[in-house]
């Protein structure tokens, strides 16, 4: 037999778990705590997520389009001969070639010989002066790489008749790391930086991704008094700033400049970061990002698997201007593997 005691216990302890269960529904902290876990879910599959039109034969493309890249090791072009007299007259600040916006057209179907062909005014090295008048700049378009032949084929292809129209001088560096080292771009864009100074007293260096086709011929490459950040509106944002202090994908720095922040940091190892690192150095001296206006800083963007995110990259830039001094362009050893002139760009391979 139950005794009443036992009852009442009983009772007490259901009326407990109810109250419980109350409790917790009238709670704000539960239904933060639920939202926080649906915000954690939904970033994590944002940042693992592919390009849903990623495709999977790129793999083998790939190989194809390194072989046809990587053969005509530059026997047949022009040398660039430095003490060729440039022509007096200074070249019009807006170029009469310009066209204006233009969507590229993205084909794996490009002919590399008649690329070549099509392009035999470049110098070997993929370097170009124009022969009517004297570039307003010298300008040094630097390239990060691995992999991305594909993407680097589609690249030159656009990006020396756009940049012939601006009336340009200019050399393009693609700067490739030894497969046995993770990748890092602000490493890579800071060898770059050096290599090509090496050559020229450039005017201009443009930090360039190799996936990244501007639109609009009126996105002047060139620098100015304060840094820039030059793909303000690309289509995989739908032609929109994701961030204010945004600085990846393409952006121009003089010498003094890049040499004020000491370069980009060597420390962001994998996917992300480094580029807000240097927006972070470029705020810490006091220095503004200029931006164009969206609809000439237009980009299209080309697909491709989405790297996996360097996890330390957070703890990188919380901690990045302490390191500025002692991390950079000025504090970089590395050893060139291999150097290039290939026809229409220089390769540079380095490892550490
Ligand atoms: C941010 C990255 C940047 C990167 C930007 C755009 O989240 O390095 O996305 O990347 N910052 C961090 O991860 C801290 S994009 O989608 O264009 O490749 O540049």
């Amino acid at each position: 037999m139950i005794k009443h005691h036992e009852i009442l216990k009983h009772e007490v302890t259901v009326t407990k778990e109810a109250s419980f269960w109350r409790q917790l529904l009238v709670s704000p902290r539960f239904y933060f705590a639920f939202l926080f876990i649906q915000v954690f879910i939904l970033a994590t599959f944002i940042s693992t997520r592919n390009f849903t039109n990623y495709d999977p034969m790129l793999v083998i493309k790939d190989q194809k389009v390194q072989e046809e890249l990587f053969n005509n090791t530059g026997e047949h072009c022009l040398a660039w001969n430095t003490s060729e007299p440039a022509p007096e007259t200074k070249c019009a600040i807006i170029s009469p070639y310009l066209i204006g916006y233009r969507k590229p057209v993205i084909s794996d179907e490009i002919n590399w010989e008649d690329t070549l062909q099509k392009y035999n005014s470049v110098r070997c090295g993929g370097r170009f002066r124009p022969s009517n008048c004297k570039a307003r700049q010298k300008v040094a378009l630097l390239i990060p790489f691995r992999d991305r032949y594909e993407h680097l084929k589609i690249f030159i292809h656009h990006i020396h008749p756009f940049l012939m129209r601006q009336q340009l001088e200019y050399g393009i560096y693609i700067i490739d790391l030894d497969e046995r080292i993770q990748f890092n771009r602000g490493l890579l864009l800071n060898v770059a930086f050096l290599e090509a100074s090496k050559e020229f007293d450039y005017d201009c260096y443009i930090f360039h991704d190799v996936d990244l086709l501007p639109e609009n011929d009126y996105n002047l490459y060139r620098c100015s008094d304060l840094p820039r950040h030059m793909s303000v509106a690309v289509d995989k944002f739908n032609y929109k700033l994701p961030y204010v202090e945004i600085f990846g994908g393409v952006s121009a720095m003089t010498k003094e400049q890049i040499l004020f922040v000491n370069g980009f940091s060597n420390k962001f190892s994998g996917w992300g970061g480094e580029d807000d690192d240097m927006y972070n150095r470029l705020k810490f001296r006091h220095m503004t990002v200029l931006r164009s206006m969206n609809d000439v800083s237009k980009y299209t963007m080309l697909k491709h698997k989405q790297s996996p995110p360097n996890p330390k990259r957070f703890k990188l830039i919380s901690t990045g201007m302490k390191r500025v001094g002692k991390d950079g362009v000025k504090n970089l050893k590395y050893k060139v593997m291999k150097r290039t002139d290939y026809p229409l760009y220089t390769y540079v391979k380095i490892t550490l």
